[in-house]
């Protein structure tokens, strides 16, 4: 097992990394900014480290002073959470190159999911269902454009090969707009990620998000630990998400999920990852991995009881995956509402002191949450402040506990969203299930 890992990340997930490190034994590294001292993680673990001011590009994103860190505390892994350098190829090669275990897959199956040509190139081959697409880049050529959209069928979409999760793409409904969009697509992906490679797709105009969650060791072991329905979201931000997705009728569901499984041995997955699929009309269709431990992890721990982190951990310590596909028992239902600090009106981050923090508790009540009272969230990074989980054996017993534990927290002196869960949890379309990836904006704008 690893001996000591350095945490290169912060707030809710740093604690989360670093409670499954305790009951491993394995020895903790914070590394934290100059704005984010009175961490709670920092505070608990073994060491922690300054590596810069409070802007995430010279702390969080800062590579030298991250290994630096890890060579100072003499760390054996780094454990990069979710979002700064999580799905960076290059941060994960200099890890592993300076002589770190960089706790997630190589560095170049990070590259291969992060240019998504290469990554649905790939699934295709692996036979996971895709996209009606382009099957590869899109050319310069104009006349080779409109022949893939006739082929595909109107609407479609160009996304950016370099882009991922909502950035980067453009909706083409008529084939007088076609050409242009792919120009004005290839602009924008080239001045935003240096990269002007873009895609087609077949537009789907009513699917749901959902997604796969699976473990794989790197030496021939992969298992799935289920799937999780991640619809209500609003601009490409995830709001509640669950695990089973309900309403996917079992053979579809299993068949989906052993080729996710099939596919991480063929490209040799290491770590824990994320199959994103559309699916609409009884069909899945694949459009993004994720190389990461992602926000709503927990919604699948609750439902297999596999703790996710511990076993990135195991895995990058070079132990084979020991939990058997036949192991893994779907058992009842999980909900995560993401809390952040943001106006309720405006959606703006509303950053400050917390004056008291209550976390709600009870049997299948998990509060995943690095606030305490007389914290002051800082407004330089993402909003999120906590994720409340609930369990129960079935759907409606876990909403239940979700409504109750929504009314029993108590979060004073900032704004937060909690009014905006209060009302989904209500919501009588959410309530029976299914909806898709427009039903909160729609539900925002009436
Ligand atoms: C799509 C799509 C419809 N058809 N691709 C947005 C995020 C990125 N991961 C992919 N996205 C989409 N790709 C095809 N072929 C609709 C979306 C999309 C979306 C997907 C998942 C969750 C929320 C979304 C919101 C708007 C658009």
């Amino acid at each position: 097992m690893l001996d000591k890992v350095l945490i290169a990340n912060r707030g809710e997930i740093a604690l989360r990394i670093l409670r499954a490190c305790k009951e491993l034994g394995i020895k903790t590294v914070a590394v934290h900014s100059a704005a984010d001292r009175d961490l709670m993680h920092v505070r608990l673990a073994d060491e922690s480290v300054c590596i810069g001011p409070a802007s995430s590009t010279d702390s969080y994103l800062n590579i030298p002073a991250i290994i630096s860190a890890a060579e100072v505390t003499d760390a054996e892994g780094i454990h990069p959470g979710y979002g700064f350098l999580a799905e960076n190829a290059d941060f994960a090669e200099q890890v592993e190159r300076c002589g770190f275990k960089f706790i997630g897959p190589k560095a170049d199956v990070i590259r291969l999911m992060g240019d998504k040509v290469s990554a649905i190139d790939a699934m295709k081959k692996a036979g996971v269902p895709t996209v009606p697409g382009s099957d590869g880049p899109l050319p310069d050529d104009p006349e080779f454009v409109v022949q893939t959209a006739r082929r595909i069928g109107l609407p479609v979409i160009i996304k950016a090969a370099a882009g991922g999760g909502g950035r980067g793409m453009r909706v083409v409904h008529t084939e007088a707009h076609l050409v242009n969009a792919v120009q004005v697509t290839k602009a924008e992906a080239k001045a935003a990620f240096g990269d002007d490679t873009v895609y087609m797709e077949k537009f789907l105009q009513n699917p749901r998000h959902v997604e796969i969650q699976v473990l794989a060791d790197g030496q021939g072991n992969a298992i799935h630990l289920g799937d999780r329905d991640c619809s209500l979201q609003r601009r490409h931000q995830k709001v509640l998400e669950e695990a089973p997705a309900p309403g996917i009728p079992e053979d579809v569901r299993r068949e989906v999920q052993e080729r996710c499984v099939q596919a991480c041995i063929e490209i040799g997955y290491r770590g824990a990852g994320t199959f994103e699929f559309l699916y609409e009309d009884g069909g899945f269709y694949f459009i993004e991995m994720n190389t990461r431990v992602q926000v709503e992890h927990p919604v699948s721990e609750m439902v297999t009881g596999v703790d996710i982190v511990k076993e990135q951990l195991r895995i990058a310590s070079g132990l084979p995956l020991t939990i058997k596909q036949e192991d893994i028992v779907i058992r009842g239902h999980s909900f995560e509402c993401r809390i952040n600090a943001e106006d309720a009106k405006t959606f703006l981050p509303s950053p400050g002191k917390v004056d008291h923090f209550h976390a709600p508790g009870g049997l299948g009540v998990r509060m995943d949450s690095h606030l305490y009272d007389g914290y002051t969230v800082p407004p330089y990074y993402d909003s999120l402040i906590g994720k409340l989980i609930t369990w129960g054996e079935t759907r409606e017993i876990a909403l239940t506990r979700m409504r109750n534990a929504l009314d029993e927290i108590v979060i004073e002196g900032i704004k937060s969203n909690i009014g905006l869960q209060q009302d989904l949890v209500r919501d009588s379309g959410f309530m029976e299930g299914g909806v898709n990836i427009h039903y909160l904006e729609k539900k925002l704008s009436l």
